[in-house]
């Protein structure tokens, strides 16, 4: 069976008209092997600003909506992403070129975070508060916003609209979604599940949800389109110096998820069997195209050589490949040539700086020459110089040496970005250093775990040039709803709050 006919079969399964992906001009091909596998259509600026009108009326009838019934709408998505997990799991796999635990992982996360906003929609509490006057008494509500743009990255192709579009939707929200031009086939699955769990309640708004594949002009709609007040944009840097400035301009809202360059510490203390495999997942893992991949690498003298040594066997030994042809493989593709010219120019740049690289060739596959895969790369650097300081997607770990623990963590904060970082130690004293106020500068601090794969309950994103956006659990849902704060006068007079006297005859 060739890929195209694998794709073909899982489309059918979930749902998805053929026409919406035979007849279109932008190709969809697989890292995999590099190979064409499908054709989508895009949309245009007429057909996206008319779009969002439909996405507009269906929040003016979803506002109203009482929130456990559209939590119920969520639910029965969740129950939609369980029963097609396998088929999502393995077009995530061909599409983004995950092994298949992660494509199946990443279907897992979508659940995950339907199941929180299924119990959220009778969570969404408003304070009351003590108001200083008499026969007063003051109180939030927290009400839907309208409806919200999802920008979302090829590497998590269908989980982080899944954080936003739950969260949105429980908030009486509809989402509109341009996914990565690199991952189309993923989101036209994902939708044709909404639409499925849509058409099992009855009075569901049409238009809840709203795809939009598209380049990046598809993209700028929605950031300056005023009908939408909240974009959650995930991708790079460079991406986001061009969305936030512009929602700012028009003082919408933003959620920006933007590049990470995350750091572990590896402490004497350190239980060092376990950071072994912790980095080698952080490190190594979905080819070190997450957001979260651990990219540089805190070592104590004390331990250095033993556990650089450790690390090496398994970067010299993990195996390398297609997930679907290969059993066991670890660590799959690139997305593209262009990460694989990316990760080659950082090599060359940290030769340059006086790194010493081990791994990171391209490993050819005859049969699939437009196929990127490589062996990940450890990178021992000198210093923290050149490519140290960017994210660069691919799997590149950049190992330094420390001596005092208060040098680690200058190190760890001294790049532009902040989104994970994590700490391998069983000293309490440094442990609690590193999560202080003067620890790591991180949105994500975690302790003898690595900096990627995180649960959604807790919230997601970072600070710095990572966007200071976040997304997922905890109380993210605050940003998918707009705060009234009421004073309510239940007495006869007119007290007026700080001892203000304003008496008329
Ligand atoms: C991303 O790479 O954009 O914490 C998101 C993680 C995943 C999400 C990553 N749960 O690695």
């Amino acid at each position: 069976m060739t890929l195209a006919t694998d794709v073909d079969s899982l489309l059918q399964k979930l749902g998805v008209p053929r026409n919406l992906y035979t007849q279109g001009s932008r190709t969809a091909r697989s890292p995999l092997t590099g190979e064409t596998i499908a054709s989508v259509q895009d949309a245009n600026t007429g057909s996206a600003t008319e779009a969002i009108a439909r996405a507009q009326a269906a929040f003016l009838a979803w506002r109203t909506v009482p929130a456990p019934q559209r939590g119920e709408l969520v639910r029965v998505l969740g129950n939609e992403l369980r029963g097609a997990k396998a088929e999502l799991g393995r077009l995530v796999t061909i599409e983004a070129g995950k092994i298949q635990s992660e494509g199946q992982g990443e279907v897992q996360e979508m659940i995950d975070i339907c199941d929180f906003a299924v119990g959220l929609s009778r969570q969404l509490y408003g304070l009351t508060i003590a108001s200083e006057r008499p026969n007063h008494r003051m109180m939030e509500q927290w009400h839907p916003l309208g409806p919200v743009g999802v920008i979302t990255s090829f590497n998590f192709p269908v989980a982080v609209w899944s954080w936003n579009a739950a969260l949105a939707l429980v908030c009486g929200n509809p989402v509109i979604w341009k996914p990565s031009e690199k991952t189309p086939l993923t989101a036209l699955a994902v939708q044709a599940l909404f639409e499925r769990a849509a058409a099992k309640i009855d009075g569901i708004p049409a238009d809840l949800s709203t795809l939009l594949i598209g380049g990046r002009d598809i993209g700028e709609l929605l950031v300056d389109d005023p009908r939408i007040p909240l974009v959650s944009a995930t991708g790079s840097t460079a991406m986001g110096r061009m969305v936030g400035p512009r929602l700012a301009a028009r003082f919408a809202r933003s959620i920006l998820e933007l590049g990470g360059n995350n750091a572990s510490i590896v402490c004497p203390s350190a239980n060092l069997d376990l950071a072994v495999r912790a980095i080698a997942f952080a490190a190594i893992g979905t080819a070190g195209q997450r957001c979260t991949s651990l990219r540089r690498l805190l070592v104590h003298h004390s331990v250095y050589d033993a556990f650089v040594g450790r690390l090496k066997q398994v970067y010299g030994s993990v195996r390398i490949g297609n997930p679907l042809a290969v059993n066991d493989v670890l660590v799959g593709p690139l997305i593209d040539e262009m990460a694989f010219r990316k990760m080659q120019k950082a090599l060359a740049e940290a030769r340059t700086s006086g790194g010493e690289v081990f791994g990171g060739a391209r490993v050819e596959d005859k049969q699939n020459p437009a196929a990127y895969y490589v062996t990940p790369a450890l990178v021992e650097m000198p210093a923290q110089t050149g490519p140290v300081l960017r994210e660069t997607f691919a799997p590149i770990l950049y190992v330094m040496k420390y001596s005092e623990f208060g040098e680690a963590m200058e190190m760890h904060n001294s790049v532009p970005q902040g989104l994970s970082s994590s700490i391998f130690s069983t000293d309490m004293h440094e442990v609690e250093e590193f999560l202080s106020a003067r620890g790591s500068d991180c949105g994500i601090a975690n302790v003898n775990i690595g900096p990627s794969g995180a649960e959604i309950g807790g919230a997601f994103g970072g600070e710095k040039e990572t966007g200071g956006g976040r997304e997922a659990g905890s109380d993210s849902w605050k940003a998918y709803m707009r705060r009234v704060t009421s004073t309510i006068n239940f007495g006869h007079d007119l007290p007026l709050a700080q001892g203000v006297k304003f008496d008329i005859d």
